[in-house]
């Protein structure tokens, strides 16, 4: 694998130093190279899906320059890298994402339709790689948008799966999974690394050598598999810097089937190979709930070792000392999922590199962080150590050794105190001993966020009590962010526009806060005008999307009212569509001609996919589609009111969505909902919340005016008082009547599915309504009045339309990635030179 330095070799790279032209001509004789000699196709086969694979492949190779050099400079400059680990990418499709962030949309715009092709619907045909569940997923391909744009010298590590995230299609009401081969048509984006792999054993056992008096720990893997690089480049917006998001594959080794060829058992090693494969082969589906599934510990440990594996590797060709490693790296954890990375990297300096424990820990100590997402009990992460034993046997007797030590310093600190020292256990004992994967995030990091002020506030007095009371410095907070290239400049294009006329330039692209500067236009009837517009346009466009997906006629001009994100228990899109119920019965009491008087038109949407085993959540989905069967199919209700359920909720689909939201529900019980990321995008668009006091919720209240937004419900203080006191009541006295009544339709069989139906009802009604509905519908039917009576201001309502979108500024992950760069990962921009638009434009 050595390169041959010869005269030869030195012309190549030469000739390398040119770069892509970007002129009409160049990118339609870039494409049409494609099309012949990449796809080798003729003008008698040639699709739409070809165009587009063309196209990403012409786009690709810009790509490749901008990567390819970003790596070297950084590499030149000796800088520090992070690295960011993350189970969950969420990232949505590419080309147009490239293009906008190249500056290229408007040339291959211009290029593609002179060559007879309209480039939006060549968009259209790229496959969303789906690989993640939800906020967490979407979060980490935000933070990779914005550390590449903001020039930090950043590494996204992850996996490849075959699958990502189910399709979901709704039969008869009900939602059906169906797997999500993303990769059915090649992926051009990717770069396959056929020379970077490494090894990775499971199983196995550990012996104890004595070396010169020293004792050494050998572990004997015998399962070994092969991680193999996928290279993803990230491109900046404005900036040449391309980051890397890098997946792990997993392939067999071939060393390991010798064994078996020699045995002659050819078919054994066939199967031992697929299992290697199967590693990487799907995501698990679920949301916030822990699985405890070996293979989902394998995912983990496969993703965990290759990546160390390849900072080491990195690090080593600068030939420093370990205690200089903290210098040039900061690993961050997205959740715990990716925890045992704090492990591999204290075995590898101990057992392989012979370092002192405490060396060995300063060194690990000083660059991981962990950011903690949830503080759902049910999503907390504890390996069984039979488990955790037996698949990494080494790593096992690690995490007791840290334990040790640290309840060692504990006993010293508080004498006596077997709470505390229970609770901060890496280890829970009992007849099933786990270990607690956020314990031993916390002990082996040196800072720990939570991703909304609120959140991280009750991980300081409730979740993480003990550790903060430790170490309180080691606490932070990281509000969530999120891009605005993909999130307006994309998924808006008329909001983009118009937001340019406003500023004069696409400077807000870069910098949110300064549409702070431009508050007056709000009340410019001239703009409101302008602003309406924009809204009805995309309205439109969801319009369609909604009756060819749906079959359902929705009224433009009705309210559009969109609750989208991962059905669950604490998210409340079951008040939600109580409250739709109790709505339609007021409507259907009220005589045919006050109706106008007394209620807005409203086209009120869900979307959302349920955890395949999560029985509730799917009966909620159950709900929602008997409730849309019924209502608009009801002649005497006609526009009034329109409920649709949005099949596949996916970041492509959200890009539709959203911009034609007017508006939008975060109605979690308060204290659950760790941050959110969606009610970000919504108001930057221009969309009223109605919701709770909760993540990042109660933030956006402060940056946009708790009287641009519907506020209601109780507050997190609250919420066991209301929980205790429905626990000693009857549900008909603590639903009160509206809600009761709602219940009873229901009941009476007037949607149909009644066994179903009766059993989600039961989830509140039986003295264990855990999420307060009963206690929150009242508050919640009088901020829907508000909203209606709002609405019929058009122009009131699109002031504060207008004044959420200018004062979102600090919802921007640019903000979030800055701060983490400065208060966590001690990280420098470094931006590469762009070679001269003069050079690109030959
Ligand atoms: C989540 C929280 O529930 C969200 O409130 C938060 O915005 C995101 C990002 O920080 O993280 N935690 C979590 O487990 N999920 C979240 O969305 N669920 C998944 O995406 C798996």
């Amino acid at each position: 694998n050595t390169p041959v330095a010869s005269q030869s070799t030195s012309k190549i790279w030469k000739l390398m130093e040119k770069y892509l032209p970007n002129s009409k001509e160049a990118i339609q004789s870039s494409v049409v190279n494609h099309v012949e000699y990449t796809l080798a196709k003729t003008r008698f086969d040639f699709t739409l899906l070809h165009c587009y694979q063309a196209v990403s492949h012409s786009v690709r190779d810009r790509l490749i320059e901008a990567f390819n050099d970003t790596y070297q400079y950084f590499n030149n400059k000796d800088v520090k890298y992070v690295y960011y680990l993350s189970l969950e990418y969420l990232i949505g499709r590419c080309l147009q994402n490239a293009l906008v962030n190249l500056e290229l949309e408007g040339q291959y715009k211009e290029a593609m339709l002179d060559m007879g092709y309209n480039l939006e619907s060549v968009y259209e045909q790229e496959v969303d790689p789906a690989l993640g569940n939800g906020g967490l997923g979407r979060l980490a391909a935000c933070f990779l948008d914005s550390m590449a744009t903001l020039n930090y010298p950043a590494w996204g590590y992850g996996l490849r799966y075959s699958y990502g995230i189910f399709r979901q299609q709704i039969k008869d009401g009900y939602q059906v999974e169906v797997p999500d081969y993303w990769l059915d048509r090649g992926n051009p984006w990717e770069i396959e690394r056929l020379d970077v792999n490494y090894q990775i054993k499971f199983y196995g056992s550990i012996t104890k050598k004595v070396e010169d008096g020293k004792e050494r720990t050998i572990w004997e893997g015998s399962e070994i598999i092969v991680a193999r690089a996928y290279d993803n480049p990230i491109p900046g917006y404005n900036t040449f810097n391309t980051i890397n998001l890098r997946l792990w594959r997993s392939l067999p080794s071939s060393e390991f089937d010798f064994k078996s060829f020699n045995q002659g058992d050819y078919f054994k090693a066939l199967e031992s190979r697929q299992r290697a494969e199967f590693i990487t082969s799907v995501l698990y589906p679920n949301d916030s709930t822990y699985a405890g599934k070996e293979l989902r510990l394998k995912q983990q440990y496969l993703l965990v070792s290759a990546t160390i594996q390849d900072a080491i590797r990195r690090f080593k060709k600068k030939r420093k000392e370990w205690k200089e490693w903290p210098k040039y790296n900061a690993l961050q954890l997205n959740d715990t999922h990716p925890a045992l990375a704090i492990v591999e990297l204290m075995r590898i300096l101990t057992d392989i590199e012979g370092l002192e424990y405490e060396e060995a820990w300063e060194v690990v100590y000083n660059s991981f962080a962990y950011t903690n997402h949830t503080i759902l009990p049910e999503a907390l992460e504890k390996w069984g150590v039979e488990l955790l034993g037996n698949l990494l046997p080494r790593h096992l007797e690690i995490i007791y050794n840290i334990n040790h030590i640290f309840l060692e310093k504990i006993s010293r600190k508080y004498p006596n105190d077997w709470r505390k020292l229970s609770t901060l256990s890496l280890v829970e004992e009992g007849t099933h001993k786990t270990i607690r994967m956020a314990n031993l995030s916390i002990v082996g990091s040196h800072a720990v966020n939570g991703v909304a002020a609120l959140h991280s506030q009750l991980l300081t007095t409730n979740l993480f009590k003990d550790f903060y009371e430790l170490r309180p410095a080691k606490f932070q907070n990281k509000t969530n962010g999120v891009t605005p290239r993909r999130w307006i400049r994309c998924a808006n294009p008329g909001l983009s526009a118009l937001l340019n006329d406003v500023v004069g330039s696409d400077d807000w692209i870069l910098d949110m806060d300064i549409l702070k500067n431009f508050q007056k236009i709000a009340d410019d009837p001239a703009i409101q005008n302008r602003w309406m517009q924009v809204k009805r346009q995309n309205k439109e466009k969801l319009y369609w999307w909604v009756k060819e997906r749906c079959g359902v006629d929705l009224n433009i001009d009705s309210l559009f009212d969109i609750q989208v994100k991962r059905i669950h228990e604490y998210k409340r899109q079951l008040m939600n569509i109580l409250y739709v119920i109790r709505r339609y019965l007021d409507i259907k009491k009220t005589p045919a001609e006050e109706r106008r008087k007394l209620f807005v038109p409203r086209s009120i949407m869900f979307g959302g996919k349920a955890a395949p085993g999560y029985i509730t959540a799917k009966r909620i989905i159950r709900l929602v589609n008997a409730v849309s069967q019924k209502v608009n199919n009801d002649q005497e209700v006609g526009d009034l009111l329109k409920v649709v359920f949005l099949p596949n909720y996916n970041v492509s689909n959200a890009q539709v969505i959203i911009p034609a939201s007017e508006l939008s529900q975060h109605i979690s019980t308060a204290g659950l909902e760790a941050s959110g990321t969606s009610n970000m995008k919504f108001v930057m668009n221009g969309c009223l919340i109605i919701g709770t006091m909760d993540g990042a919720n109660v933030e956006i209240a402060e940056e946009v005016g708790e009287e641009n937004m519907f506020i209601f419900g109780a507050r997190v203080e609250q919420v066991e008082e209301l929980r205790n006191k429905m626990r000693n009541s009857n549900y008909r006295d603590y639903f009160g009547p509206r809600l009761t009544e709602v219940c009873d339709a229901i009941s009476s069989d007037l949607f149909g599915y009644k066994y179903d139906l009766d059993a989600l009802l039961d989830t509140i009604r039986n003295k264990n309504d855990y999420y307060i509905l009963g206690a929150d519908f009242e508050s919640y039917c009088e901020a829907q009045q508000r909203v209606d009576n709002l609405y019929r201001n058009k122009s009131e309502w699109t002031k504060k339309s207008i004044l959420n979108s200018l004062r979102s500024g600090k919802f921007s992950s640019d903000r979030t990635i800055r701060q983490y760069a400065e208060e966590i990962w001690d990280l420098e921009p470094c931006e590469i030179p762009n070679p001269s638009k003069s050079e690109k434009e030959r």
